[in-house]
C-alpha cells in the first residue's frame, strides 16, 4: 500500500490544550505520527512518499473562501493585534446572537470560525494543515489512477472541520476533500466511512444535503462525549441527501461485539447504496486504552475491522484521523491497514 507523509505536520504543535479547566500538552501531538511511521517500517510497509503540493481548486469548491483566508491570515492578525499567546477562541456566537455577521476584530473572528476552544492555532498551523491535506490529495490521485488503496498519514486530522469552522484538533477536512476529488475524477457515488471514536460532524455537515456522497460514522454517543451537539441516529440527511447519512452512536464501554455489528451494518448499507469509491476516516481512538475515549476495542480488533472494510473491494483512500494512546496508535493503525490488505 502506498503511503503519503509530510514532515510539515511538525509545524503544528500548540503548547496547550484546554482540558478539564487546565492547560495540558495537546493529546494530538507530533509523536503520534512517529509511532505510526515506525510501525509501518517495522512491518515492511515502506512505500512512503512525500505528497505533491496542495491543489486548492477542489478545496475552494467545498469550503468557505472566507474560512480559508481566515486560516491563512489568522496568525498574523493575532500577532498584529498584540496578542501574546497562541490563538484560542474565547467567544462564540451563542444562542440568540448573530450567527452570520463576521467581526473585524481578530478575537471575534476566531470565535466565528471555531466550534471548540480546546484547539489552539499557532504560527505553523496553516502550513501543517496544508501538508496534511496534500497527503489526502496525493492518496486520492494515486487511487484514481488505478491503485486499490492508499494511506494518507494526515496530521492534523480533519473530520471535525466544517466548511467554515475548525475545532476538535481539525482545520481542513481531508477526507471530505478526497471524496470531492473522487466525484471530480468520475465516481458517481462516493462513501465516507468514519471509524474514529468521535463523530465526524464536519464531514456529515459538508455532505448532509447531497445524494452523491454517503457518510457513515461509528462513534461515542453525542450525549456522552465530544462533539456533543451532533451525531444522533435520527440525523439521516436532508433534501436530496435524505437517507445518505448514517450515524451509529454507542455508549460508554462499547466493545467489539456491538461495534463490529454496527460496522457490518454500515458496510452493508454502503454496498447496497452502490458506492464506487470509499474514503475511510481512520481514527484508532476506539482502542480500550485511549486517554480521551470510552470504547473497548483490542488491538486485534483493528485487524479484523480492516479485513471487513477490505472485503468491500472498493477503491479506497484511507485518511488518518485520531488515536491518542501514543505507542498503540502505531500498532492499531497498521493493524487496520494489514487487515485491509489481507482481505
Ligand atoms: C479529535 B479526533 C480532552 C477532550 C478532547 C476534543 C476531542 C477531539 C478528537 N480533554 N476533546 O476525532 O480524534
Ligand atoms: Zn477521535
Amino acid at each position: 500500500m502506498r503511503i503519503y507523509h509530510s514532515e510539515d505536520h511538525r509545524l503544528h504543535f500548540p503548547q496547550a490544550e484546554l482540558s478539564g479547566g487546565q492547560f495540558v500538552t495537546p493529546f494530538e501531538r507530533p509523536s503520534r505520527v512517529e509511532y505510526v511511521l515506525n510501525r509501518l517500517k517495522a512491518q515492511g510497509l515502506s512505500d512512503i512518499l512525500a505528497p505533491d503540493p496542495v491543489d486548492m481548486e477542489p478545496v475552494r469548491a467545498l469550503l468557505d473562501p472566507g474560512y480559508l483566508t481566515f486560516l491563512e491570515t489568522a496568525w498574523d492578525e493575532w500577532k498584529q493585534a498584540g496578542m501574546a499567546g497562541e490563538i484560542i477562541a474565547a467567544n462564540v456566537p451563542a444562542r440568540g446572537m448573530h450567527m452570520d455577521r463576521i467581526p473585524t476584530n481578530i478575537d471575534g473572528k476566531v470565535g466565528y470560525y471555531c466550534h471548540a476552544s480546546e484547539t489552539a492555532m499557532t504560527q505553523g498551523t496553516w502550513q501543517a494543515a496544508l501538508g496534511s491535506l496534500a497527503c489526502a490529495q496525493a492518496a486520492q490521485r494515486h487511487v484514481a489512477a488505478g491503485a486499490q488503496s492508499a494511506f494518507a498519514l494526515c496530521r492534523p486530522p480533519g473530520h471535525h472541520a466544517t466548511a467554515d469552522q475548525y475545532g476538535g484538533y481539525c482545520f481542513i477536512n481531508n477526507a471530505a476533500v478526497a471524496a470531492q476529488m473522487f466525484r471530480a475524477s468520475g465516481a458517481e457515488r462516493v462513501a465516507i466511512l468514519d471509524i474514529d471514536f468521535h463523530h465526524g460532524n464536519g464531514t456529515q455537515s459538508l455532505f448532509y444535503d447531497r445524494a452523491d456522497v454517503m457518510f457513515a460514522s461509528l462513534h461515542g454517543a453525542p450525549a456522552e462525549t465530544y462533539p456533543y451537539y451532533l451525531g444522533y441516529e435520527d440525523e439521516t440527511g436532508r433534501g436530496a441527501g435524505e437517507g445518505s447519512n448514517l450515524n451509529y452512536p454507542m455508549s460508554e464501554g462499547t466493545g467489539y461485539d456491538i461495534w463490529s455489528a454496527a460496522l457490518d451494518d454500515a458496510i452493508g448499507k454502503i454496498r447496497n447504496w452502490g458506492a464506487e469509491a470509499l474514503v475511510l476516516s481512520l481514527g484508532v481512538d476506539a482502542y480500550k486504552e485511549d486517554p480521551i475515549s470510552f470504547f473497548k476495542l483490542e488491538s486485534d480488533d483493528f485487524t479484523d475491522a480492516g479485513r471487513r472494510i477490505g472485503h468491500m473491494k472498493l477503491p479506497t483512500v484511507i485518511c488518518m484521523e485520531g488515536g491518542y494512546a501514543i505507542e498503540a496508535v502505531g500498532i492499531n493503525t497498521v493493524n487496520v491497514l494489514e487487515g485491509f490488505m489481507g482481505a
